[in-house]
């Protein structure tokens, strides 16, 4: 294998918490914030295919909306303009995993080049990463806006090598999201998926290096150095 030269992580659901949305949630929607947050996240994640596939593109911040909109309706749930606009700003104020800092940490040490590589639009990205305070750790932030598409379009994980001017055989790509793992290996990054949840793999025909926490994530890079 190449010496490794950069770590792209993603955002949404590796780094930050998309479900520390649950909390509020409940609290305006007593009994349902779990399946609120769950329907969301689906959703979403089901309109940024749709629309990368139909070339209808609209940043991941209005899809964010489009898809909380759903999911009230689908849980006919009566919700009106400003809890509509507080779980929106929850967005922006997700919580990072209790394994990322230390993981971000150990890798600065190494002076590891570090970035994101997120569907979420800039400034999103940018409200989301300083809400949870880890924005201070990456060298570069790229959004799947520049290329107006989604994962698991090559033309979004084709961004990773364009910007830090490595082959993405040079460039480990570490998701929670085991569809993104999968998305990333295809396209030719060393993809490890952090596996926190004990999900079962993907059936997609590649099998990245997995783990079960960020931890394991940065000690695969830090081998690869020695
Ligand atoms: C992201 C999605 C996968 O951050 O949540 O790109």
């Amino acid at each position: 294998m190449a010496t490794l030269r950069a770590v792209l992580f993603d955002v949404f659901g590796t780094l930050l918490d998309v479900h520390s949305v649950a909390a509020r949630a409940e609290t305006l929607f007593p009994g349902q914030g779990q399946r609120l947050s769950q329907l969301w996240r689906e959703k979403q994640l089901d309109y940024t295919r749709l629309r990368a596939l139909a070339g209808r593109y609209v940043p991941f911040t209005r899809i964010t909306e489009d898809a909380l909109m759903f999911a009230a309706d689908t849980l006919r749930l009566d919700m009106d303009g400003a809890a509509r606009g507080l779980l929106m700003h929850e967005y922006t104020q997700l919580t990072a995993f209790a394994d990322v800092v230390p993981a971000l940490q150990k890798l600065q040490a190494r002076d590891v080049t570090l970035g994101v590589l997120s569907n979420g639009d800039p400034g999103l990205l940018e409200d989301a990463l300083h809400g949870a305070q880890i924005g201070e750790y990456f060298d570069l932030v790229l959004s799947a806006d520049a290329v107006h598409s989604y994962k698991t379009s090559p033309a979004v994980y084709e961004l990773g090598p364009r910007n830090l001017r490595h082959p993405a055989s040079e460039i480990l790509f570490v998701s929670s999201n085991g569809w993104d793992a999968a998305g990333a290996q295809w396209y030719g990054y060393v993809s490890f998926w952090v596996n926190r949840s004990g999900a079962p793999m993907e059936k997609l025909g590649v099998e990245p290096a997995s783990g079960t926490s960020l931890a394991d994530a940065a000690a695969f890079y830090i081998d690869k150095l020695q």
